[in-house]
């Protein structure tokens, strides 16, 4: 079977043959059907999260169950499924509060490329090939902990289906799980690309009056407007702070997301805000990296400012609930999928994300 392995930081992604073993006790085969390209994809090529090489990317995606191991009691074959890539383990602390997308396991596993047994599934000649958190879904065939394939109805196309794993459920669910933005509010957002494509709808979704989007790309910014923002900043252009203040009544908003992963927007979605609002950091910033803000404000504005991660995200209940509401006509999934590709032509789909030309770019098997 083919996947597409980085097998080196920095260089092209290789479609190899590989080999796959059945699946261990509690672990489940599925036939992939579609994977979306993530931009955090691309942070393990450049090495921005380390993972141990050579691996199969890929974290979103959605396919059917071809077989089961033993004692799996939540799938059985011919399920359609949706990847989470945050299998709870049920048992650290995280997940006895509920709070699954903390699961100290599945991240120890993600840093591991393994999965829970610390072993790989994956092998190309005798070597073993990991597995992007326990799911690496470039592949026809992937092997992933019962956890991780959460079943899904089956009148949503597995193409759509496949987009909630990550960028629709990290989106919304920074919005509506994490912010819990209310309704009226001004909300602004700072990165256009596909996961805040999704924190713009799911703003819209939460009935946030103002939906302002920053991005560089003017294309995204017009994409923004699709999917909700009713003002656009391009940051090249004009001063990010001071527009936002332009339009909230020169108080700022009352919530901001930054979904890049760099210190400098982190800190410009604080400055963003009037006092008392609430910052969320989705984007990921490389490992040593800081945040400068200024600290009279801490105390004198009483702003928060808090991250997410996975959209806080409990994946059994909110991945179906995001297609019920594809389906009840309320989420746009069939926008978000700009284009689609061969496994081949993975290093064309990197390179449309890096230039802006996609919303989300998928790999169709
Ligand atoms: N100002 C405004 N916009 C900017 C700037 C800037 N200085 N720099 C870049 N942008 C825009 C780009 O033009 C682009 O439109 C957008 O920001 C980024 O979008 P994409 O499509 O490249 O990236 P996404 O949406 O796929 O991913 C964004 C994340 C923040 C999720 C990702 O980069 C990340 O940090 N991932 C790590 C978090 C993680 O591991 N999550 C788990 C899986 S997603
Ligand atoms: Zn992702």
């Amino acid at each position: 079977m083919k996947a597409a392995v980085l097998f080196e930081y920095e260089q092209p992604v290789q479609t190899v043959d590989v080999e796959l073993m059945d699946p261990k006790p509690g672990e489940v085969l599925i036939k992939i059907a579609a994977a979306g390209v993530c931009h955090s994809d691309l942070h393990v090529i450049k090495a921005d999260l380390p993972l141990p090489v050579p691996i199969i990317l890929g974290h979103e995606g959605a396919g059917v169950v071809e077989a089961v191991g033993e004692g799996v009691t939540r799938v059985q074959p011919g399920d359609h499924v949706v990847l989470s890539w945050v299998p709870e383990c049920g048992e650290c602390y995280f997940c006895k509060i509920s709070r699954y997308d903390m699961c100290d396991t599945a991240a120890a596993l993600a840093i591991s490329g393994a999965q829970r047994d610390g072993t790989t599934r994956f092998s190309l000649n005798g070597e073993d090939v990991h597995q992007f958190s326990m799911t690496g879904t470039f592949a026809e065939y992937t092997t992933v902990p019962q956890e991780s394939a959460i079943p899904i109805r089956k009148d949503v196309p597995l193409e759509l289906a496949a987009l909630v794993g990550c960028g629709v459920m990290t989106g919304v669910g920074a919005v509506i799980n994490t912010a819990k933005v209310r309704p009226g509010s001004s909300v602004v957002v700072i990165g256009a690309g596909g996961v805040g494509l999704n924190v713009i709808q799911g703003a819209a979704l939460a009935g946030a009056e103002k939906i302002i989007a920053v991005d560089l790309v003017d294309g995204k910014l017009s994409l923004a407007r699709t999917f909700g923002a009713t003002h656009t900043i391009n940051a090249k252009e004009k001063d990010v702070v001071m527009s936002v203040l332009d339009y909230t009544d020169q108080l700022g908003a009352e919530y901001a997301f930054e979904v890049i992963g760099r210190p400098e927007t982190i800190a410009q979605a604080y400055n963003c805000l009037r006092k008392t609002g609430t910052a969320v950091v989705v984007g990921v910033a490389p490992p040593n990296a800081e945040v400068s803000i200024n600290a009279f404000s801490i105390p004198s504005q009483a702003k928060t400012l808090t991250g997410t991660w996975y959209g806080q995200a409990n994946p059994r209940v909110d991945l179906p609930r995001l297609l019920d509401l594809y389906k009840a006509g309320k989420l746009k999934l069939d926008e978000l999928m700009s284009k689609s590709y061969d496994l081949s032509q993975i290093n064309e789909a990197f390179q449309d994300m890096v230039d802006g030309k996609v919303a989300r770019g998928i790999i169709k098997f």
